[in-house]
């Protein structure tokens, strides 16, 4: 087998050389954060803190560790400006001639860590626009279509990295050498699914055009939508992504009335665009039900935004029960 290392793979395929070494850094982090968790208790980083973050969620141990893993490895890279994270209230400043800004989710569906399921690190990399420092919320205050470079690194049976600089996704797996080795190229997903990924206790609580769909997809293939589904929920948006671009399917956290002045519960900066990149990447679809995510103005650093991502055909089909429903919160907040 030819086995082609990450940063080799980076540089036959022409990414601009600076970029490829703000992934290098990114990977030292994530590596580490990997042998954390694959210590588990054995290293004391289960369990919960005594702190909230800013979106009033209770900090797991391993959500400050990989924050802080981050933070500390891409500060010693001059060609990143800042950062902005899930787990800091604003961004932070690193250098000041540094190119380039990157936004990560250090350790997604960390409510899911003392269980042993699978989480990840969720990372977007934009160009820092000129004369704004690392630490200026406005910087970053860019649309999806503008990133240069997204991705995530999950951390299941084996660790993988799925990376996108604008020229397809690829699989990156974590080899016992310590390097990311390419093991699936230009992945591509289905443009058809019979799979549904959404967490239905919500149900009351979606709007009327969410319901009708996930009652379409229910009711099989003696319903309109004439086929049988198959649900999952494993409540880890990274594995949820990572089984959408293997083997297709649709995944969706929407608006829903529970908190009816916020567009959803998933951030737009550090989960839906890098997603979102991903999946457009490898033809899929990604969208708020209303509008494309990618071209979402953000106005807040921890934004947050409605999701339904995966195969073009399913997607196309929840919009499609969204259309003509302009007028709600949901799709006042999400257009
Ligand atoms: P997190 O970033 O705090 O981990 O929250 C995001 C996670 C996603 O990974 C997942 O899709 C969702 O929250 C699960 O939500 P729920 O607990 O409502 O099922
Ligand atoms: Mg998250």
């Amino acid at each position: 087998m030819n086995l082609l290392l990450l940063n080799q793979f980076l540089k036959h395929h022409d990414v601009d050389g600076e970029l490829i070494e703000v992934i290098d850094t990114l990977m030292i982090a994530c590596k580490e954060i990997a042998v954390q968790l694959r210590e588990g208790a054995l290293a004391g980083v289960l369990g919960t803190t005594d702190n909230t973050n800013v979106q009033g969620e209770t900090q797991k141990k391993m959500d400050v560790i990989a924050n802080d893993i981050l933070k500390n490895v891409l500060e010693t890279n001059p060609l990143v400006r800042g950062m902005a994270s899930e787990e800091e209230d604003d961004p932070v400043a690193a250098n000041d001639d540094g190119r380039f800004l990157v936004t990560f989710d250090p350790l997604d569906g960390s409510s899911n860590i003392d269980i042993n399921v699978s989480v990840g690190t969720i990372f977007s990399i934009l160009e820092a626009p000129q004369n704004m420092s690392g630490d200026n919320v406005e910087a970053y205050l860019q649309e999806g279509r503008k990133q240069v470079a997204a991705g995530y690194v999950l951390y299941g049976p084996s660790a993988t990295l799925v990376l996108s600089t604008g020229a397809g996704v690829n699989f990156f797996t974590l080899a016992h050498t310590g390097d990311f080795i390419l093991t699936n190229e230009n992945v591509q997903v289905p443009a058809t699914t019979k799979e549904f990924a959404i967490n239905m206790s919500n149900q009351r609580h979606w709007e009327p055009e969410m319901q009708n769909y996930v009652n379409d997809l229910l009711l099989g293939a003696e319903g309109p939508r004439e086929k049988n589904y198959n649900m999952r929920w494993i409540a880890s948006m990274v594995a949820e992504v990572h089984r959408v671009l293997t083997r297709g399917g649709i995944f969706m956290y929407p608006w829903d009335k529970r908190e009816t002045g916020k567009p959803g519960k998933l951030r737009l900066m550090y989960e839906g665009n890098p997603m979102s990149m991903l999946i457009e990447q490898a033809g899929g679809l990604s969208t708020t039900c209303y509008t494309n995510i990618m071209d979402l103005k953000p106005t807040e650093i921890h934004q947050r935004c409605a999701v339904a991502l995966g195969s073009s055909e399913e997607v196309e089909a929840v919009m499609e029960y969204h259309t003509g429903s302009k007028d709600g919160a949901a799709a006042a907040l999400n257009s």
